[in-house]
């Protein structure tokens, strides 16, 4: 799952690992401990002064002697300063300076597409831009990304712990037995995007929650035709709308039976199947062309960009979008209080109606950061990331610093209101000026925290709302065997890519979803482009019809 995620979802973003047994090392950021592995690791060599290679000292603070050391990072992230506050604390705990090369998700597939077709790119690939795929290509097949294990099990005992989390370090192994990833290992929410409404438009329009996908049409055609955002202007508001870089439009498909996902990978009786060329999935489109056509959905659906839509979504025109969080798109700020958006209820659930299961509460990214075969140095890299894993420098990262924004009290930590600092501080320590958040961190469970001014957590009420209607089962990550990553790679792009264009097609009407010779003509496309090989590298073997 590709997420983008934003500011404002302080909560979610703590990303608290809860797992039983889970113990990191001590609270001393300023030491990274004794490493009760080393005595089973390989014992790097250490000369005259102390350091591994004449520059890294092998075990506490700093990593390096200042000036000596310095790598780059290419990852996404739409920081708007680019300046990240536990960068420069780390900087200051371990001499070592990082270049970042920073890029919007929306362009950052490419450069770095570029880059490594160049062969220029940076020491460090990290962010939601990396897939298995390229660990695959990149990784086992070109060596451009490095294997890492050693190198954890020498120098890293936070991410040695991490890896020995029950079930991590096999999801982290590649098929050729090497692991190419920094992990990132975090709770994580159990739907990553849905649908959010406006309340106070439902209001506006004195109707109720929709539960049906009838009702919901009803709603949505309220909202177009009267006043429903209340300035005046009867013509300014657009029904719904979904975040340009997740969609997520096929979810919906969910509400007739069918939960997708965006590569029309579904979960049907507790099985995983193809669900991309089902009937559920047309009676879907189907509905939302019908939507489409009668002036519901947003015209720039499928061609505008993430700050585009947020200035609509702040300008009060949505009533409904799809949304990994409320405020991606409305603006507004999250308090304790709930703000006027709600998660629109799974519709339809009295005749089958079903939402698609993202996770099980607990996630192990594998594609966050990778290390080149460019680097000098990779131990220090690897270093580097470890003391990033150290308890106060990952409630740093996920919450704020220690010391300005949480402090020590007793055997825990409290966390204060932000809003009670200096603002210039505020801006400083604000989640996405706290650390590039697409790339790995660390917070593990067990310690004692508490939250003075808690925000009103939109995620849990919606995962409380949607749990009684999720699939039960989730779609499984995998590796593809070393023998299909070729195939793998050029068939799942290109079905990837089929399927996201004859989608918005169907929906536009430029194909019409209710013609058998248009709807059999996708379906031939698709097992043209190899569809049966795919989903027997992917070990699925029903199409549901
Ligand atoms: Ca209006």
């Amino acid at each position: 799952m590709k997420r983008k995620v934003i500011a404002l979802l302080l909560v979610t973003a703590m990303c608290v690992t809860a797992l039983a047994g889970c113990s990191t090392k001590g609270n001393d950021t300023a030491d990274s401990g004794n490493n009760t592995e080393a005595t089973k690791a390989p014992t790097a060599a250490v000369d005259d002064s102390g350091k591994v290679n004449g520059i890294m000292y092998k075990e506490g603070l700093p990593i390096v002697d200042e000036g000596t050391y310095s790598f780059s990072i290419f990852v996404d992230d739409s920081s708007a300063t680019g300046e990240f506050y536990m960068l420069n604390e780390f900087k200051k705990q371990t001499n070592v300076d990082v270049e970042l090369q920073i890029y919007p998700y929306e362009t950052a597939t490419e450069r770095l597409n570029l880059d490594l077709n160049s062969g220029d790119y940076a020491d460090v690939i990290g962010g939601w831009t990396l897939s298995d795929s390229l660990i695959l290509t990149q990784g086992v097949q070109q060596g451009t990304f490095i294997p890492l294990e050693d190198l954890f099990e020498q120098y890293c005992p936070n991410i040695s712990a991490i890896l020995d989390l029950p079930g991590v370090r096999e999801k982290m192994t590649a098929p050729d037995g090497h692991i190419y990833t920094i992990p990132y290992v975090c709770d994580d929410t159990t739907v990553g995007y849905s649908p959010y409404i406006n309340s106070r438009w439902l209001q506006n329009v004195g109707m109720s929650m929709p539960t049906t996908t009838e009702e919901f049409e009803a709603v949505l055609k309220a909202f177009k035709e009267k006043d429903a955002n209340g300035n005046g202007d009867p013509n300014d508001e657009i029904p719904f709308s979904t975040d340009p870089n997740n969609k997520h439009i096929e979810a919906m498909a969910g509400w007739f039976g069918m939960p997708i996902n965006k590569v029309g990978i579904a979960i049907k009786d507790d099985k995983v199947v193809y669900g991309g060329i089902s009937k559920e999935y047309r009676q879907f489109l189907s509905w939302f062309n019908s939507l489409y056509n009668q002036g519901l959905i947003d015209t720039e659906l499928f061609t505008q960009d993430s700050s585009t839509w947020e200035g609509k979504g702040n300008k009060d025109m949505y009533g409904v979008s799809i949304a990994y969080g409320s405020n991606e798109f409305s603006g507004l700020v999250q308090t304790e209080v709930k703000g006027e958006f709600d998660a629109l209820p799974v519709l339809n659930t009295n005749k089958g109606g079903i939402w698609l299961r993202d996770t099980n509460g607990f996630s192990v990214y594998r594609t966050q950061a990778v290390i080149t075969n460019n680097a000098e140095h990779p131990e220090i890299i690897c270093r580097w990331f470890d003391n990033a894993f150290e308890l106060e420098n990952g409630i740093g990262c996920s919450r704020g610093p220690v010391g300005v924004v949480v402090f020590k009290e007793g055997d825990g930590y409290r966390a204060i209101d932000n809003n009670t600092l200096a603002a210039d501080l505020q801006e400083k320590v604000s989640w996405s000026n706290l650390w590039p958040q697409a790339l790995p961190k660390y917070m593990p469970s067990g310690f004692k925290y508490i939250e003075d001014n808690p925000l009103y957590d939109e995620k849990r009420a919606m995962e409380e709302l949607y749990e009684p209607h999720l699939t039960k089962e989730i779609i499984p990550s995998f590796w593809v065997s070393l023998d299909s990553i070729d195939k793998y790679a050029d068939i799942a792009t290109a079905i990837t890519d089929y399927f996201t264009q004859q989608q918005a097609m169907f929906v536009t009407g430029e194909l019409d979803v209710n013609d058998d010779a248009a709807w059999n003509s996708y379906v031939d496309g698709l097992n043209a482009l190899g569809l049966k090989d795919y989903l027997e590298i992917r070990g699925i073997d029903t199409i549901a019809e």
